[in-house]
């Protein structure tokens, strides 16, 4: 067993060895235990006749092969998972009976699987999509899933419209296309039709959708739960993770070009991170709301589309995730394990938000066409750590061996086994909330404001931040045929904000139409007639809220920042090992590229380098940030290198930092943005000031003396702001 396993081995690990094979140092068989000898050739009737039904080894190994493959999941289907422990950080008991909330010692076993929505299972990471975040709890007393995305909000407010939503979302039907992608006529008709999406609109345009990594995106469980105390005492509750290097994203023209490069980026980001003992780690936040404080809000909290500002209930953290050890085997694990938001523990209980009510019927039906029957939660990774007794039998699969004649309850011949548990036994209890009402098909009129919060999103972001949103939506809707679409949907968007539906008309060549085009969809407030429904006006009572940009996020950090050093033969190694010793020393993952692979010579005597990747392997959108050092040599070939100055403009054009030193100048300005080039060019064959060369502001650490080493300094500092936006306000050129 490798150090990773052994190290963090736990109840759910245990658990799962149990089921594990291992091939080292065995015989080849069949499936019946039968030893083979020959598993080259199939049984024929002489070397050059037909195959004979007779051979039973070659049936069963094609028959097995046949049935591979399972349905992927219909939405969620491309994902990644990993395991890992969840401590609390104090006792949560005062608010919640959940035992795995109570003590600070116990480490409680969980997987979670990271995913895009829209994709097939092949389809690439880099999708503009909402990002599933799906941890299950292992806890000593029931699984307990919180089923969550990366985002707080939802598309819509009612799961009656989610086989809708996912239709108009996915690859049209007449022609299966586009993948993985929601820039296309029938999502946007579908939106334009359903004012409740804006709000959830403004995030997926966000920097958002295109997450830097998994391991830098929050987690939201999106509706109101409850916790409930031992003594039955139930508060409202938001789960929340924050992840400790920060919410990061790259720009959409990187996002596109990875998914050539590296349509696995974000997948083998989460492997790599693991493997090098780089364990992803979040913090779990919970916002509590007294139930007396229900209606204190202008929305209502049952209302999936709606986020409580930060500000107004800030978020306590209350524990630690860690994941730290990749699954042994993807189909056994990852593609097999089915989360449900109904695997609930004590302690924790629903709310009546319309949406998590659908999908409370909907995980364990999906599961029973995808895994294939109902014991779906006796394979391995589903298996609770805590055992399981009931009267359920039979079935596609069944694994368990029931002892015993009694398999109904009462009974008097298993001796009225397995019992009922009482509440002093920690058997599990709803909460009973009082409810006095009619049966109606309606919504609660508090539920109609779809304007403000999208407004408050739009209002909190940063100008970079914004101008991405109106490139993102220029590029959905541009990508529109029909162009009725894309003026009612420019029409919903002037709701939100006038300048931002401007800037996207403008972009689109289209007027903002002066009203919204009518009808929309059809909604029906309690107790009134049905009636074509136009979003209520905007009635914000929070202009902004910092947690909702990314700018404020974690910046004083290059941990597991990936960094790209340009070097060809005769380059000045003696920089570029001082380079990589302060950046390995930050805890950032440094890799050499070149023109070719294999080992490079240093300029000086004795040096050589190893080479990791060639230009035609990597690509600048893989890595964080761009070191070119000198060896005017190694910078003459890398001038006259087409991908060389590609990689340089690139990281220019996607604001990362760069930095370079002596002829290592030259290669910057060869590749340079022209306009931008009088900037630099006083550096040229120079001796200035070295002050004048350091723009850290704009991320750019260039120095043809750095005879003190202050261009690692600054080039770790300008790292660890992730991007430099202020380039993007000069520079609108696409690398
Ligand atoms: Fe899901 N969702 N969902 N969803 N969802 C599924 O379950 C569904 C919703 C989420 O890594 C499916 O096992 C309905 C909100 C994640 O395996 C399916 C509705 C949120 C995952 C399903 C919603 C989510 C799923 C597909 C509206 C964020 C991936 C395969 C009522 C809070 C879990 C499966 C994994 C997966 C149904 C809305 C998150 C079909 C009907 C809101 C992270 O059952």
């Amino acid at each position: 067993m490798d150090k990773n396993r052994k190290q963090h081995q736990n109840d759910k690990i245990h658990q799962l060895e149990r089921d594990g094979e291992d091939a080292d140092g065995q015989m080849l068989t069949t499936n019946q235990g039968l030893r083979i000898n020959d598993d080259q050739n199939s049984l024929k009737a002489g070397d050059r006749g037909p195959s004979l039904l007779e051979d039973f080894h070659l049936r069963e190994k094609i028959t097995h092969f046949d049935h591979e493959r399972i349905p992927e999941r219909v939405v969620h289907a491309r994902g990644s998972a990993a395991h890992g422990v969840f401590q609390v950080y104090e006792s949560m008991a005062p608010y919640s009976k959940a035992k795995f909330l109570h003590n600070p010692a116990v480490k409680t076993p969980v997987f979670v699987r990271f995913s895009t929505v829209v994709g097939s299972r092949g389809s690439a990471d880099l999708a503009r999509d909402v990002r599933g975040f799906a941890v299950k709890f292992y806890t000593e007393e029931g699984n307990f899933d919180l089923v969550g995305n990366n985002m707080p909000v939802f598309f819509i407010q009612d799961g009656v419209k989610f086989p809708d939503l996912v239709h108009a979302v996915k690859p049209e039907p007449h022609h299966e296309m586009p993948q993985a992608a929601s820039a296309h006529d029938t999502f946007w008709d579908f939106i334009s039709l359903m004012p409740e999406s804006l709000h959830m609109i403004m995030w997926v345009m966000s920097d958002r959708a295109i997450p830097r990594s998994f391991r830098m995106m929050e987690g939201f469980g999106v509706h109101t739960f409850r916790f409930v105390n031992e003594k039955g005492k139930s508060r409202f509750v938001k789960f929340h993770w924050k992840p400790l290097l920060g919410v990061h994203s790259v720009v959409w023209d990187e996002a596109q070009k990875i998914s050539g490069l590296d349509p696995d980026f974000h997948r083998r980001d989460l492997w790599e991170s693991i493997e090098q003992g780089n364990y992803p780690e979040w913090e779990f936040g919970v916002q509590m709301i007294e139930e007396k404080d229900e209606d204190r809000f202008d929305f209502d909290l049952l209302d999936p589309t709606k986020l409580i500002p930060e500000e107004v209930v800030p978020v306590k953290r209350i524990g630690k995730l860690t994941l730290n050890r990749n699954p042994d085997n993807f189909f056994a694990e990852t593609e097999q394990v089915a989360f449900h938001p109904g695997h609930i523990v004590s302690g924790i209980d629903f709310s009546n938000d319309p949406l998590l009510q659908g999908r409370l019927f909907s995980y364990t039906d999906t599961q029973l066409i995808r895994l294939g029957g109902p014991n779906f939660h006796e394979i391995p990774i589903n298996r609770p750590i805590a055992p399981v007794h009931n009267n359920q039998r039979d079935g596609h699969m069944r694994h368990t061996i029931n002892h015993g004649r009694a398999s109904y309850h009462p009974n008097s011949l298993g001796g009225g086994c397995p019992m009922q548990a009482g509440q002093d036994m920690r058997g599990f209890i709803s909460y009973a909330e009082r409810i006095a009402a009619g049966k109606v098909r309606a919504r609660s009129e508090k539920f109609f404001d779809h304007i403000s919060q999208a407004a408050l999103f739009w209002n909190s972001q940063s100008h970079p931040e914004k101008g991405h949103i109106v490139q993102a939506l220029r590029f959905e809707l541009g990508k529109v045929e029909v162009p009725a679409i894309r003026s009612r949907m420019v029409g919903l968007l002037a709701q939100v904000d006038k300048t931002l539906a401007g800037l996207v008309a403008q972009g689109l060549g289209i007027p903002v139409p002066t009203k919204i085009e009518g009808p929309l969809n059809l909604s029906v407030p309690a107790g009134q007639d049905p009636k074509w429904f136009q979003p209520k006006p905007r009635t914000p009572s929070l202009e902004r809220s910092a947690a909702l940009s990314m700018s404020a996020t974690v910046k004083d950090t290059i941990k597991t920042r990936k960094v790209a050093i340009l070097a060809a033969d005769g380059v000045d190694s003696a920089a570029l090992e001082r380079m990589k010793k302060a950046l390995l020393a930050e805890g950032a993952q440094v890799k050499v590229v070149a023109p070719r692979l294999g080992v490079l010579r240093g300029a000086a005597k004795g040096g050589e380098i190893s080479i990791d990747f060639s230009f035609l392997t990597a690509g600048s959108v893989l890595f964080d940030a761009v070191y070119i050092p000198g060896g005017e040599q190694s910078i003459e070939v890398l001038k006259g290198d087409a991908k060389a100055l590609m990689f340089v403009k690139e990281a220019y054009l996607h604001c990362k930092a760069i930095a370079a030193t002596d002829a290592g100048i030259d290669l910057l300005l060869a590749a340079h943005p022209a306009q931008d080039k009088t900037a630099l060019s006083h550096m040229k064959g120079t001796q200035p000031d070295e002050r004048t060369l350091l723009r850290v502001d704009e991320g750019i650490i260039a120095s043809r003396s750095d005879k003190n080493g202050r261009v690692a300094a600054q080039f770790i500092h300008a790292i660890a702001q992730h991007r430099h936006w202020v380039r993007e306000m000069k520079d609108q050129i696409p690398a």
